[in-house]
């Protein structure tokens, strides 16, 4: 009996101390850099670094500035969109550069070992929801919103063609959540890519009594603290920035190749 209970008491002092080193060793690891303006896309990375306790240093890329097009930045993002990062201790203890939302999720979720499993089945699960969303609801609202709120002309055919089509991908999440917590079953990267874009519903013109499976998931999402720390990173960078400015507009909208 009392050799168990030292056995016991070895093991959780054991435990401690290496709940203390990893502790320590997030600490001592150089911050991340997160290239980011708040947005749904932006959102999705604040939201993981936060939930795996990464320290980061926020780099704002002011978007309706055009500063998505300094050498700098296309050097980390050719792609000329944010969010990006730079990891200085990436495979090998050498930095690394990523861009594209849905693979810094990947990189965090392999780096860190969570909200990413490693066992094939499941996931096969999350990357099945996390390109849904990568490939689906994120174009498909975020064009939904280009034709809601900012175009110059009203176009009703291109608006209900979003409409209808956000509303299918809503229907499609909601008859996933009806008998699953989140969309690969645990909390995973998947739900993180794909909230800050539910919350945006209302603005999408959606009715959300519509769809009750995915109100309650987005009523537990938005409950976890870290989702609530990641989705207010920076929300007053964007405070006075009007989209439908002509210089904002002239910044974001009408893009096409550069130096080719
Ligand atoms: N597929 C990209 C999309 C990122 C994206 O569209 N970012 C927007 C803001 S939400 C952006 O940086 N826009 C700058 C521009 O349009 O020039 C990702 O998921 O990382």
């Amino acid at each position: 009996m009392a050799r168990g209970k030292t056995k016991r008491a070895v093991k959780a002092k054991a435990k401690k101390a290496a709940v203390k080193t990893a502790k320590k060793a997030v600490k001592a690891a150089k911050p991340i850099e997160l290239y980011y303006w708040p947005t749904p896309n932006g959102f999705k990375i604040s939201i993981m670094l936060e939930e795996c306790g990464l320290p980061y240093r926020l780099i704002p890329v002011n978007i309706s500035k055009g500063e998505q097009f300094t050498p700098e930045f296309l050097k980390i993002s050719p792609n000329n969109r944010m969010p990006a990062i730079v990891d200085p201790d990436g495979p090998g203890g050498r930095p690394i550069s990523i861009f594209e939302s849905g693979a810094i999720l990947q990189y965090l979720g392999r780096k860190t070992g969570k909200f990413y499993p490693q066992d094939e089945r499941q996931r096969v699960e999350v990357e099945q929801w996390l390109f849904w969303q990568m490939g689906g609801l994120g174009p498909m609202a975020g064009q939904l919103n280009h034709f809601r709120h900012y175009a110059k002309e009203t176009l009703p055919y291109a608006i209900k063609r979003y409409e209808d089509e956000v509303n299918r991908l809503y229907g499609v999440m909601n008859t996933r959540l009806e008998d699953r917590e989140f969309l690969a079953g645990k909390y995973s990267i998947a739900d993180m890519a794909c909230v800050g874009w539910a919350n945006g519903w209302e603005r999408q013109g959606q009715n959300i009594e519509q769809f009750p499976n995915f109100k309650r998931w987005l009523a537990t999402m938005k409950a976890r603290p870290a989702v609530q720390r990641g989705m207010a990173l920076g929300v007053e960078l964007r405070q006075g920035i009007d989209m439908k400015d002509p210089k904002v507009q002239a910044v974001l909208f009408g893009q096409r190749a550069r130096g080719a």
